[in-house]
């Protein structure tokens, strides 16, 4: 399979200046005739080919400027159509291709949802629509006729704004769609179906009135006002924070139930997968909330960061996620808690990115090849592309970063551009050299970050020892030294911050310190005690950071740090040590325990913490970051054996206070999706959670009384999830009692999914073969089949990597399965084996043994391929 590279990009010979694309709708195909008005641009030589990028086209008809083309002047194959000698002036392309989206499983190009047309283009899907340049750099004006069944598809939507409409015979009619912005490929979309909807306004800052309407399967109306509730709250705060508003007088969304991501940002019309809109508290989480808050916004974001300014190439990728993600989790600080949200952030990042980087799958933010772009759709490049800006912004301050985000959209607005010209942009704005900075693009693996402090009482200095280093990672043998802000206080003995009359040895500013080397030794003088360090606050850089500090100073950083990221790292930081030798062999002593027990009530019974930063502070980190800390020969069962003593070792004593704070937290109030109450449900919750982890007397009937007696989805899962995951006495009859209540809707039914997958008991493989050997399971929807694969691939360590090599098999035949109907969804379950290197030789060997069986069987798709070649190399 041929290599695509950075270093090759160049400009395309010709532009396609308008696009007119007529879609003739029928239940059992769609024809498309497309009319691309190109012209060559100023050095392209005569006699230069047209190429067209097409993917499981056949043409119908071809013509240029009305005249059709003879057969010895063009080439027409699936995946691409040759024009050989094109006129070296503007001119008018037509084709036409029929379509079968009933067929359409792959879910890219034009496919059916539900009985609903519908698109997903980015990255590559638009060639399966018509050929078509289908790159980002080609931006183009979109003229979209569409005729459809009035009674199949009463809705018709595509970009822009709706110009005519009206009857076209023989039960059919018409919409005429036009986007008056220019745009790549990848951003459009049309939608046709019989389809509810909720509509609203929002009259932007400068007073334009815009129509938004939400579109939905009929009868779910009802679950689509958060979405709309956070699709307004987004729009004020985007105008609020970065003076960036809205630019057309339409913007529409529509949920289908087939979708291979979370949504789309196609310009006035973003599609997205139902369950990031239906929101209802009998059905839906305070996570789901919270997620579909988070994604509305984000694909809104994306309107200014992704569809006004594009990327250049693919590998740019990060230009539009990593900055759109970081202004989305921006968006949520404001709305909600800052503190929360930085932690949460950062135990996903951990959880999934860190992950990636460590292992065969690691690829810089902006990588320079790929075989799939769509694999590149990662961890990577959405999560530690947002913090790279976030860096950014942190290096900058508040003022210089919006000062950069002002001058990029003053100079870029309406092109497809780089990382490059990203950063040479805040350079310019804050008369800054970035450089150096730009390796965080380029250069792959979690830098480790070690520290050792040092205190000098004779000379009242202060010394910190500061190293980085980052490993090797596939392609790139040789790293160089990053740029690390390190934000940082030093905490006196009394509890309170301490000053220092001078520093040296690195640049030090507004209490952060800018590590640019590969070793530092930063020096303070005047420093009267030795202080406490309270390094990396807000989690300042995507490090793996280690120090030198005591139990005694992790407790005291979590009783007084101000820094509320810093004193819940402090907690999880002991747990951990404690969860890493006992791992090794060394048992922990009942004094660490003790006084990790007491922190821990502590926490518990503060007056000023709230309650959604204890609930995330009252638990030691899980598996997956155990094992990655261990980093070899790693036992998932041992470390999950350890892992379930040790909380018992901490919690069990504690069952009386959590039981009564437990019962101190009322859970009769009606559901509200704030952040006040959504903290107070996921403390309640967490205090379930470990009176059932800590086997507390009587902990297994309170939880099936919670299920039984809950009044929304939090409090009913969460009680499902602690029984199942415990295997309590109970949890089978729970299970089979969610299944008989909920298992009619979809969306509930993929929590069953989950919560059934992860349960780390041996009869697992044999439960979910059950679920996918019925019948009605539909295999052609992403959600369900990630609900139960996903979760049991990536969720499930113990059973996924089992000594016998049962999970992996298990995985890999179902890989081979779902790669003929959804080659996205096989390719991400297959994934969840980029762990295999760092396991214990059994598991190891079984692991490749299965990955290197899947590859002989051959005639996997690109996708399947691509991550296994990468994960054997
Ligand atoms: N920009 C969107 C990416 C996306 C996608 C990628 C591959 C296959 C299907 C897809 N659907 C949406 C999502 C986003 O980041 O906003
Ligand atoms: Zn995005």
């Amino acid at each position: 399979e041929h290599t695509i590279y950075l270093k090759d990009y160049a400009p395309s010979p010709y532009r396609i200046v308008s696009v007119d694309l007529d879609f003739r709708i029928l239940a059992e195909n769609t024809t498309v005739t497309t009319q691309l008005t190109i012209e060559p641009r100023d050095d392209t030589a005569p006699g230069t080919p047209l190429v067209l990028d097409g993917d499981e086209l056949s043409l119908t008809s071809i013509a240029i400027d009305g005249a059709p083309l003879v057969l010895s002047a063009y080439l027409a194959e699936p995946n691409s159509l040759t024009v050989f000698e094109p006129p070296l002036r503007r001119f008018v392309l037509e084709t036409e291709v029929v379509l079968q989206p009933e067929n359409n499983t792959p879910l890219m190009g034009l496919y059916r949802s539900s009985g609903t047309w519908c698109t997903q283009c980015e990255p590559e899907g638009f060639r399966r629509i018509t050929y078509y340049m289908d790159r980002p750099d080609i931006l183009a004006t979109f003229n979209v006729r569409m005729t459809a069944p009035r009674d199949l598809a009463p809705v018709l939507l595509a970009n822009g704004n709706l110009v005519d409409r009206g009857d076209a015979g023989d039960g059919m009619h018409f919409a005429v769609w036009q986007d008056p912005f220019p745009k790549p490929s990848y951003l459009f979309a049309l939608v046709a179906g019989d389809l509810g909807a909720i509509t609203d306004t929002f009259t932007t800052a400068s007073g334009r009135k815009v129509d938004l309407a939400i579109y939905c399967t009929h009868g779910k109306e009802d679950q689509c006002y958060w979405a709309m509730d956070s699709l307004k709250r987004s729009m004020a705060w985007d105008e609020k924070r970065f003076g960036l508003e809205y630019d057309l007088d339409i913007f529409n969304i529509v949920a289908v139930s087939d979708f291979n991501f979370g949504a789309m940002e196609n310009k006035g019309l973003n599609i997205f997968n139902d369950k990031l809109v239906f929101a209802h508290p009998d059905t839906a989480t305070d996570g789901d909330y919270e997620g579909i808050e988070r994604v509305i916004a984000h694909e809104y974001f994306h309107n200014w960061t992704g569809n006004r300014i594009t990327c250049r190439d693919w590998f740019q990728l990060c230009l539009k996620e990593g900055l759109t993600v970081y202004r989305d989790q921006e968006f949520t600080s404001d709305e909600r808690s800052r503190a929360v949200k930085r932690i949460g952030d950062v135990v996903g990042l951990r959880g999934a990115q860190f992950a990636e980087d460590g292992g065969p799958l690691a690829h810089p933010a902006r990588p320079d090849e790929y075989r799939e772009i769509n694999n590149f759709y990662t961890a990577t490049v959405y999560e530690k592309g947002a913090e790279i800006v976030r860096m950014l912004a942190t290096l900058l301050g508040e003022a210089g970063f919006r000062k950069g985000m002002d001058l990029y959209f003053e100079r870029h607005d309406g092109e497809a551009t780089t990382i490059e010209a990203f950063l040479n942009v805040f350079g310019e704005a804050n008369g800054t050299n970035l450089d150096q900075f730009k390796t965080w693009y380029l250069q792959a693996g979690t830098p480790r970050l070690t520290v050792e402090d040092n205190y000098d009482a004779a000379n009242q200095t202060y010394t910190l020892k500061l190293k980085q280093e980052t490993l090797p990672t596939p392609g790139q043998p040789t790293k160089a030294a990053l740029v690390v802000p390190i934000k940082f206080g030093l905490i006196g003995p009394n509890g309170s911050p301490m000053e220092w009359s001078g520093v040296s040895g690195a640049e030090v500013r507004d209490e952060m310190i800018v590590l640019n080397t590969d070793a530092a030794e930063v020096t303070f003088t005047g420093v009267a005690n030795r202080p406490v360090p309270s390094l990396l606050r807000e989690f300042s850089a995507p490090v793996n950071m280690t120090t030198n500090l005591t139990q005694d100073d992790q407790l005291f950083l979590a009783r007084h740090d101000n820094d509320p990221f810093n004193r819940w790292q402090a907690l999880q930081d002991v747990g951990m040590a404690l969860a890493l030798s006992a791992t090794k062999g060394t048992p922990w002593s009942d004094n660490a325990v003790a006084a990790l027990s007491e922190a821990m009530a502590d926490t518990l019974a503060s007056d000023t913490l709230d309650d959604a930063f204890k609930a995330l502070s009252l638990t030691i980190p899980a598996e997956y970051q155990i094992a990655q800390n261990l980093g070899s020969d790693v036992d998932p069962v041992r470390v999950h054996e350890v892992r379930s003593e040790l909380l018992k070792a901490i919690f069990a004593p504690l069952a009386i206070q959590l039981l009564q704070a437990y019962r101190g937290l009322a859970s009769d109030q009606p559901y509200a999706p704030d952040a006040k109450s959504n903290g107070h449900r996921a403390l309640r919750n967490r205090l379930l959670g470990l009176l059932v982890a800590s086997d507390a007397p009587g902990a297994a009937n309170l939880a099936a009384e919670q299920y039984e007696t809950a009044r929304n989805m939090t409090d009913r899962l969460a009680a499902l999830g602690a029984s199942a995951y415990a295997w309590t006495e109970k949890a089978p009859v729970l299970l089979a009692d969610f299944k008989i209540r909920f298992g009619g809707d979809p969306l509930v039914l993929d929590k069953w999914l989950a919560v059934t997958a992860a349960v780390p008991e041996d009869g697992v493989i044999e439960r979910i073969r059950t679920i996918l050997a019925d019948p009605t399971f539909p295999k052609t929807n992403p959600n369900r089949l990630r609900s139960l694969m996903g979760v049991f691939a990536m969720s499930n360590p113990t059973q996924f990597t089992r000594a016998d090599g049962a999970g992996f098999r298990f995985v890999a035949e179902f890989v081979a399965e779902i790669d003929k109907i959804n080659p996205q969804v096989a390719a991400r379950v297959l994934t969840g084996f980029r762990i295999w290197p760092m396991l214990e030789p059994k598991r190891r060997e079984a692991a490749k043994s299965v990955l290197t069986t899947l590859q002989s069987g051959g005639s996997l798709s690109r996708n399947t391929a691509d991550i296994l070649t990468r994960m054997l190399a």
